[in-house]
């Protein structure tokens, strides 16, 4: 009753959007950040609940918009192994968060009881942010949520969303045979700094690497990397203005590179220079460079998957235990044709396709021992399962190649943020790969050819009705629109096309790839003249 009077008392203080319904989505809660407090408020009930009803293991909070403009805001809970929240409490997330101010203690106490929460258990969180300027007032609301629940709670001030979900991981397993690493945003920085300089033993790097920061917040905490890294890799940081909020994602970022198909204009890159991208909270990255025709050339999710699954296939085999790890690679309908067709024909490799968003990846790619994920946006990381870590940390070196393969494993897998992808973390692992391999962006650009493909966002009455199947390849309705897709798409030399409704905004997204450009181009137009 103490408890609920609190939550009353604390709620009141904040005024509820009139006529918005709140949606925990793909990426937790996303909006103008200033209809967010109530929402925030309701996730600050919640994250302590998650946690007690985990008997007080560490729960996140990230207070992130990622690639949206500077005036939105977001926030999304974060499991115990650093994991995205749990499916079914994103529907108690939605209920607290639509809840009126003044029943929200009701619906909490509800919860309880529906939950199953022992509510004399300990609440434990941890919550970070991204540099939006809204950021400071709604993590002030998250900890009022948490003060009226007596949660206890640390506040890691400005961190990417891969780091909060490190150092929940690493709360939750320090001192046991899991152990993730030191909790702290030093310890994720040592962690990559010392994984990386194993994984780099007896290789050199080539050229240097220039990293736009999407003026977020990934920016201040490379340059963190970069002072532990001493390594020989020379990175230059641009786009790394976090004083002035309207320049987050402006014109720049990994989010505009991919969706442009073209360098931030403010890049002063020279032909063959490797650059690279990170989103506004640093979960995605993307390459690209300038050929020698100044032509722009995207290596984007697609091609870091199967650079890191050709590079870990090749480790694997070199150290002798192949045969003991099913390596796979997780895609969406999006990944390019071409990178599908490279994965099952030249590395030989299983796919597995899911739905878009990342916990549909990563939890496919768990199935594997060693499960390569990447959205081609360019969000992704790589798992390995228990079985794996036993075999690459138990096996015993038959030859000096196989020892040094194995060491290399083993530094992958702590190079590797396996709890959520990782721009940094990725990062790394693309330039420790390319230097292994001896490779410049060119090399890894022609290990196969792109298909030409569109991309067009269409408007619709009511995206609802637009329902898919076959990991969202396929439409079971409207009627009859999959089978015109078909003819439509078989009419064209590779023609692939698919429409599915978008999980973040309030549209649908047609995708169409064919042999030639001008084809990609009339088949996406078609596609989407028939969903309109
Ligand atoms: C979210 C997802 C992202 C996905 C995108 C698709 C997470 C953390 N983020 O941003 O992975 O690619 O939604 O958006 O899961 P769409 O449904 O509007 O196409
Ligand atoms: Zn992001």
């Amino acid at each position: 009753p103490a408890v609920k009077k609190a939550i009353s008392e604390a709620a009141l203080q904040y005024t509820k959007p009139e006529g918005k319904v709140f949606e925990y989505g793909t990426a937790g809660f996303r909006m103008k950040a200033d209809l967010l407090n109530t929402v925030v408020f309701a996730v600050g009930l919640l994250a302590g609940l998650r946690s007690k009803k985990l008997s007080g293991q560490w729960i996140g909070v990230m207070v992130t918009a990622s690639h949206n403009p500077a005036e939105d805001n977001g926030v999304k809970l974060v499991d115990p192994m650093g994991e995205m929240l749990e499916a079914e409490w994103e529907t108690y997330a939605t209920r607290l968060a639509n809840a009126p101010l003044e029943s929200i203690a009701d619906v909490y106490d509800e919860l309880v009881k529906e939950i199953d929460v022992k509510v004399t258990n300990q609440a434990r969180v941890v919550f970070a942010r991204d540099t939006r300027a809204s950021g400071s007032r709604l993590v002030g609301v998250l900890s009022a949520a948490m003060t009226a629940t007596e949660v206890e709670f640390i506040d890691f001030k400005y961190m990417t969303t891969p780091q909060l979900h490190y150092v929940v991981r690493c709360k939750n397993t320090l001192g046991t045979q899991y152990s993730y690493g030191e909790p702290s945003e030093q310890g994720y920085y040592d962690k990559l700094a010392q994984s990386f300089k194993k994984v780099m033993r007896g290789v050199k790097v080539q050229g240097s690497l220039t990293v736009d920061c999407a003026n977020g917040v990934g920016g201040p905490k490379l340059r963190e990397l970069i002072k532990v890294l001493d390594s020989g890799l020379d990175i230059k940081v641009i786009n790394d203005d976090v004083i002035n909020p309207d320049s987050l994602n402006f014109d720049c970022g990994a989010d505009y590179v991919k969706t442009k198909q073209r360098a931030p204009p403010s890049s002063k890159a020279a032909p063959l220079d490797r650059c690279a991208s990170l989103d506004g909270d640093a979960d995605r990255l993307v390459y690209y460079f300038l050929d020698e025709s100044n032509v722009f050339r995207l290596l984007d999710g697609d091609r870091i998957a199967t650079l890191a699954a050709s590079f870990i296939g090749d480790l694997a085999r070199n150290a002798g235990i192949a045969s003991k790890l099913k390596i796979g690679v997780v895609q969406t309908a999006y990944a390019n044709g071409a990178s599908t067709d490279y994965i099952e024909k030249v590395l030989k490799l299983p796919i597995i396709c899911t739905n878009t968003g990342v916990k549909h990846l990563h939890h496919a790619a768990l199935r594997f021992d060693v499960g390569v994920y990447f959205e081609a946006n360019g969000h992704g990381t790589v798992t390995f399962s228990e079985n794996a870590m036993k075999v690459i940390n138990n096996t015993e070196p038959q030859s000096p190649a196989q020892k040094s393969a194995l060491e290399s494993l083993q530094a992958l897998t702590d190079l590797i943020n396996q709890a959520v992808g990782d721009a940094l973390s990725d990062m790394l692992l693309v330039e420790a790969i390319l230097s292994h391999k001896g490779w410049s962006p060119k090399e890894w650009l022609g290990t196969y050819t792109d298909l030409p493909s569109r991309l067009v966002r269409v408007e619709v009455n009511d995206r609802s009705i637009f329902k898919a199947y076959d990991a969202e390849r396929k439409l079971e309705s409207p009627a009859g629109l999959q089978t015109k897709i078909e003819s439509l798409q078989s009419r064209y030399n590779k023609g692939r096309s698919f429409a599915r409704a978008s999980g973040t905004e309030d549209a649908v997204r047609v995708y169409a790839e064919a042999a030639s450009r001008s084809e990609a181009d009339d088949l996406a137009t078609r596609v989407a003249n028939a969903v309109r």
